[in-house]
Formats: C-alpha cells, sequence, structure tokens
C-alpha cells in the first residue's frame, strides 16, 4: 500500500503571488495603489472588446474578476471615475517573476524548486526543514518578508504534506496571508470546503457531483468508490476521492528551460525593419539571462506577428553556441531583413527566441517551466505558434 502523507513526512510550500499582473502595476505607480486596477486583454477589435486578465482587491471588491468582458468591468466600476484600465505588459512582468523565482529558489538552498506559474512555484523542504513544519513555517514566513523588502510584493504562502493541500492552504489565505495545514489537519482542513475548492473541480465537475448529492470535499472522499469510477470514469473517479483525502504524490519536479523568448509591440506598425531600437532591450535581456542561467544556445529566432494576427518565425541553428549580445543582436536582424525582403509584410509584433541549449548546462539549468509560463500567457503566441518548435 502505499505511504501516506503523514508517514512520509514530506513538507512542501506553495507560493502565489497576489494579484501578480496588477501588483506589478502598482509597483511602477505607487498611485494605483489606492485606485481599483484592471489589467485587460484588449482584443483590438473595439476599444473595450477583450478580457480582464487580472484586478487588484479594490476592483475585485467591486466584483471584477479574471475572464470577465472588460465591458462588464467597465460597467462595475462605472461609478469609480478613478478606476484604472491597462493593458498587459507581458514583457515587464516575465522580469518581475524571473527576479522573484530566483528569490525564491534561494531561499531554501538546495531544495527541489518547480515554477508551476508565472506567480506561482513550489518547493520542497521536507530535508531542508527536517521533517518539522515549524521549521518548514519559519522557512515560507521568511521568504514572504523578503519578497516584501526586495521586490515590495504581496504573496501568499501554504505549507502542507504535498503540493495539493499547500496549493489550497495558500488559496484559503489570499491575499497576503501564510496558511499552514500539517499533515494530521488535512481531513479536518478539507472536510468542509465546498468540492469545487478542490483543486482540478471546475464546474462541469461541480454539477455532477451535485447530482450525486455531493456537496462538500468531505462527502466527495467518503463516497462510494464504484460509483465515482461510474460517474467519472475509471482513471477520474478514483483521482477525485484520492484528492479529496487530500492525497498527492506529485513530486516538486525541476524542469528544464527549454527556450527563452521575448516579444513587444511595435511603436508603428512597420513593413520594413525600422524597429531595430526596440529590438535591443529584448536582446540584451536574453543575453542577460543566458548568462545568469550559465546557459548558450544553439538557435537564435525571430518571431513577428502581422497587423492580420498571423505569426511567422523564422530562426537559425548556429556552429558554435552563444550568449552575446551583439551575436544575437545581429542575427536577429538579419532575419528581420530577410523576413521583410521575403514578402509585403506589416507587423505589429516583434520578438527574439533563443533554444537548444547545451545539454549539461540544461540539466543543471535553473529549471524554470518557460514554455509553460509562455503558454499562460494566452495573448504571447497566437495559436498559430508553437513555442516547442524550433524557431
Ligand atoms: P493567478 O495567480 O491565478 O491570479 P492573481 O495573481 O492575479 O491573483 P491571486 O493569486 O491573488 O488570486 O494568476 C497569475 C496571473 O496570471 C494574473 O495576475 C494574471 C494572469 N491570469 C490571466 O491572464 N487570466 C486568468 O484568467 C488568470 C486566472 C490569470
Ligand atoms: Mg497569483
Amino acid at each position: 500500500m502505499a505511504q501516506s502523507d503523514a508517514e512520509s513526512g514530506r513538507i512542501v510550500i506553495a507560493v502565489d503571488l497576489d494579484y501578480f499582473f496588477a501588483q506589478c502595476e502598482e509597483i511602477r505607480n505607487p498611485d494605483y495603489k489606492s485606485k481599483p486596477i484592471v489589467v485587460c486583454v484588449f482584443s483590438g477589435r473595439t476599444e473595450t472588446s477583450g478580457a480582464v486578465s487580472t484586478a487588484n482587491y479594490l476592483a475585485r471588491e467591486l466584483g471584477v474578476k479574471s475572464g470577465i468582458p472588460i465591458v462588464n468591468a467597465k460597467r462595475l466600476l462605472a461609478n469609480h471615475p478613478e478606476a484604472i484600465f491597462l493593458p498587459v505588459d507581458h514583457q515587464y512582468y516575465e522580469t518581475v517573476s524571473e527576479r522573484v523565482m530566483d528569490i525564491v529558489k534561494s531561499s531554501s538552498s538546495g531544495s527541489p524548486f518547480e515554477q508551476a506559474s508565472i506567480d506561482e512555484a513550489y518547493l520542497d523542504v521536507s530535508e531542508s526543514s527536517n521533517g518539522d513544519f515549524e521549521r518548514a513555517a519559519r522557512i515560507a514566513q521568511d521568504l514572504k518578508t523578503e519578497l516584501k523588502i526586495a521586490e515590495g510584493l504581496s504573496a501568499t504562502l501554504g505549507v502542507g504534506p504535498n503540493k495539493l493541500i499547500a496549493k489550497m492552504a495558500t488559496d484559503s489565505k489570499k491575499p497576503d496571508g501564510f496558511g499552514l495545514v500539517g499533515a494530521e489537519e488535512v481531513r479536518n482542513f478539507l472536510k468542509d470546503l465546498p468540492v469545487r475548492k478542490l483543486i482540478g473541480i471546475g464546474p462541469r465537475i461541480e454539477d455532477k457531483m451535485a447530482s450525486l448529492g455531493i456537496k462538500t470535499i468531505g462527502d466527495l472522499a467518503d463516497f462510494d468508490a464504484a460509483v465515482l469510477s461510474e460517474s467519472f470514469g475509471r482513471h477520474l473517479g478514483p483521482q477525485l476521492k484520492k484528492l479529496a483525502q487530500g492525497r498527492d504524490d506529485d513530486p516538486v519536479t525541476a524542469r528544464p528551460i527549454e527556450q527563452l523568448s521575448r516579444i513587444v509591440t511595435l511603436k508603428e506598425d512597420a513593413n520594413t525593419y525600422s524597429f531595430q531600437d526596440q529590438m535591443i532591450p529584448l536582446a540584451r535581456d536574453i543575453s542577460q539571462r543566458l548568462s545568469t542561467l550559465g546557459f548558450k544556445c544553439r538557435s537564435v529566432g525571430i518571431i513577428a506577428i502581422t497587423t492580420g494576427l498571423k505569426t511567422k518565425a523564422r530562426g537559425v541553428t548556429l556552429e558554435s553556441p552563444t550568449d552575446s549580445y551583439d551575436e544575437i543582436s545581429s542575427i536577429a536582424s538579419g532575419l528581420f531583413e530577410g523576413l521583410f525582403r521575403s514578402g509585403n509584410q506589416r507587423i505589429r509584433r516583434a520578438g527574439l527566441r533563443v533554444s537548444g541549449f547545451d545539454k549539461e548546462t540544461r540539466e543543471v539549468g535553473w529549471a524554470r517551466r518557460e514554455e509553460e509560463r509562455q503558454e499562460t500567457l494566452s495573448s504571447f503566441f497566437s495559436p498559430a505558434v508553437n513555442p516547442k518548435g524550433s524557431a
């Protein structure tokens, strides 16, 4: 039989930054702190078409949340002329995220670290805390303080016997909070929560659960396994029951970085390579990041998104790997010039991408889930580009 979490003695810390994109905007402009801030993915069709990416807690108190149409958010904030609507600035949030993740990673020397999204990470501190939840709590509290001092950012942290419980402890204390659920407290912590609060249960599963009379996570944990398998399938049924019992053996896994990319919206649409000045900071940033990571890349590519929202990607493979700004920059220039020579293109967004990191350095790298991060940024690439593909 599998070991229970109490027996395995695992301790995991979950970190999730509060209202991340909106908080980044507040750091850049402290006047925003006293106002409702709504960060938007404008689709460009009309002035208000698109969806809310996130909002600060002042705006959330007035009903604004991730995913709602911008027009609805405007309606909710109609009586708040001080409210500010801003477009997403991924480039900036990525840079803040990278600094935050470096702090998280180094907060517990050598502990397994996993970045789960742009603003979310896990540390397995079983060893560094010597299996002691109080010590783990101190590591987490110190990290929370450090993020505040170093970056001015508020985060919520959770400690638990696995990733699921650490994450749910975090969710229960948002924002600017700290939650600890010891291995022996898992059942009590979960039992009265609505099933919807269990990570992985969305509205559809919730409805089906309701039709079976399952309202709380405790109901699900005790529910007949055979009926669950019949209703949700032989894989999902038992999995849901296991999660409801607070059991999760998913390890905190460092994942290698496969690629790094940066992209910007051009000051003006371009049909020649007239935006070299806007590519300079991107190339600098990538070169700096490569050198911080101790990486060199074998492939350098460009990404261009046309005014018709088509994505064009081009790239070259180098004989000897590089992290040099000059080299990346001049390759990118050549690729953009070639792109414009090859046809009549009108470009709205442009970016650089490097990949093909040396195997050796990749394995010992900072284990950033770069691809997944990019995928969470829904508007970063159009679906036409496969971020895993070579440029
Ligand atoms: P979350 O951590 O889910 O949300 P959050 O940080 O804004 O708020 P909190 O953690 O305090 O509840 O997501 C991180 C960022 O991802 C978020 O700031 C913006 C982006 N995001 C979207 O663009 N669309 C979405 O639907 C969600 C949920 C997040
Ligand atoms: Mg967050």
